[in-house]
């Protein structure tokens, strides 16, 4: 028999290889988009509505990195089994959400060393007088003595824009309350690229158009937060149907009886923008549907809403965690995946400011 290829099989191999750079030219000319959550507690409305709907929406279009921000916690959580069942639940419900690890590169910051370094570099590029002004910062150290506040909440956005930065994102997909640091990182980005040389690619922030800050359901003066003082600020997202039932119907409302937003209508501006995210109609349609309806009838139809919501979500939450072993390898496979890309860069950042 003759080992010389047919002029079929010479096709093939042409055809093959043709596909493969194409296919893989695809993949590697989507553009990136990088996001995280800070593990410090349990996932609420509005990290679902303002920041995770849209890492699911983006991450077949985008090449997603989605990782777990905890070495960020440990600028608030000094409590080992605290942050392991934090780690351990966020990474559960990013799964249960709808995050698709075959499409997204999902992985735990703290496996990555490159994180911290970069962050370091950052800090020697950055000014006292921008880390003091950063809202986050101030919010969590109010009313603190110096010596009580962790220098780690000080440097925060500096790890924060080496998480980023490390990854050369066309975007990033955050809520309202993390613009300002978004805002830092492109600052660092330029300031960087100015003074050593082009490194780093400078993001743009992405927000939701609605739902950028959900507010907390006990004082719609504030945002909902998973470090809130009471559990009635936030659904959780394990929150049970009768929990659920109970925070809504305690959630405050507005002077008045009428179901509609407003700028001096706060509360009921909140539950609406809750109810239009998560059954995908406008305000305005249920200003109609609601109109002479009691804020009773309202909100027994939102927590429906909210319960029918996160069911399917729970149900997947329950099978995850009978296999831990399942998501520790999408995890390590995903920091396997994430570490050529942010070693290039640290590299290049290295050698720009002379290490090396
Ligand atoms: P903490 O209170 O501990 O700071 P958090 O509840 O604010 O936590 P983060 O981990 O800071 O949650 O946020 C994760 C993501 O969720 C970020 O993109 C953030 O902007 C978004 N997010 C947080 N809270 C809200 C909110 N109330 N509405 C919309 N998006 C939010
Ligand atoms: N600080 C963010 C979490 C976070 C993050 C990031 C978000 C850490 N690193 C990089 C976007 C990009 C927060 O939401 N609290």
């Amino acid at each position: 028999m003759s080992c010389k290829p047919s002029a079929v099989s010479c096709k093939l191999y042409v055809c093959i290889c043709f596909l493969t750079t194409y296919s893989w030219r695809l993949i590697s000319s989507k553009k990136r988009v990088v996001s995280g959550i800070t593990t410090s507690g349990e996932l609420h409305l509005g990290n679902y509505i303002g920041a995770l709907q849209q890492f699911i929406a983006l991450q077949s279009e985008y090449d997603g990195y989605f990782f777990l921000a905890d070495l960020h916690a440990l600028a608030t959580v000094h409590d080992p089994e605290k942050l392991r069942k934090s780690i351990r639940s966020i990474a559960n419900l990013y799964l249960a959400c709808g995050l698709d690890p075959e499409q997204a590169t999902f992985f735990c910051q703290s496996a990555l060393p490159a994180h911290a370094e970069l962050g370091w570099m950052l800090n020697t590029i950055s000014t006292m007088g921008e880390l003091s002004r950063m809202t986050q910062y101030k919010d969590k150290s109010a009313g603190n003595a110096n010596d009580s506040i962790q220098a780690g909440l000080f440097t925060y956005p500096t790890l924060m824009a080496a998480d980023i930065l490390l990854y050369q994102p066309k975007l990033v997909p955050v809520g309202d309350d993390q613009k300002q640091h978004i805002e830092l990182t492109r600052n660092l980005a330029e300031r960087f690229n100015k003074r050593f040389s082009e490194t780093f690619t400078v993001p743009d922030v992405l927000t939701p158009k609605q739902g950028a800050r959900i507010m907390g359901l006990d004082d719609p003066s504030k945002k909902m937060s998973k470090s809130a003082s009471s559990a009635a600020n936030y659904i959780a997202l394990v929150d049970s149907p009768e929990a659920i039932k109970k925070k809504i119907s305690k959630a405050v409302t507005d002077s008045g009886t009428e179901i509609k937003a407003g700028k001096d209508r706060p509360a009921l501006t909140n539950l609406l923008t809750i109810f239009s995210e998560l059954e995908d109609v406008s305000v305005a349609d249920l200003e109609k549907r609601y109109g002479g309806k009691s804020y009773r009838d309202f909100k027994s139809d939102l927590a429906d809403v909210i319960i029918a919501t996160l069911k399917p979500v729970q149900k997947t939450l329950e099978e995850l965690e009978t296999d831990p072993k399942y998501v520790d390898d999408i995890l390590a496979k995903g920091a396997e995946k994430a570490r050529p890309v942010a070693a290039k860069t640290l590299a290049e950042a290295k050698t720009a400011m002379g290490l090396g």
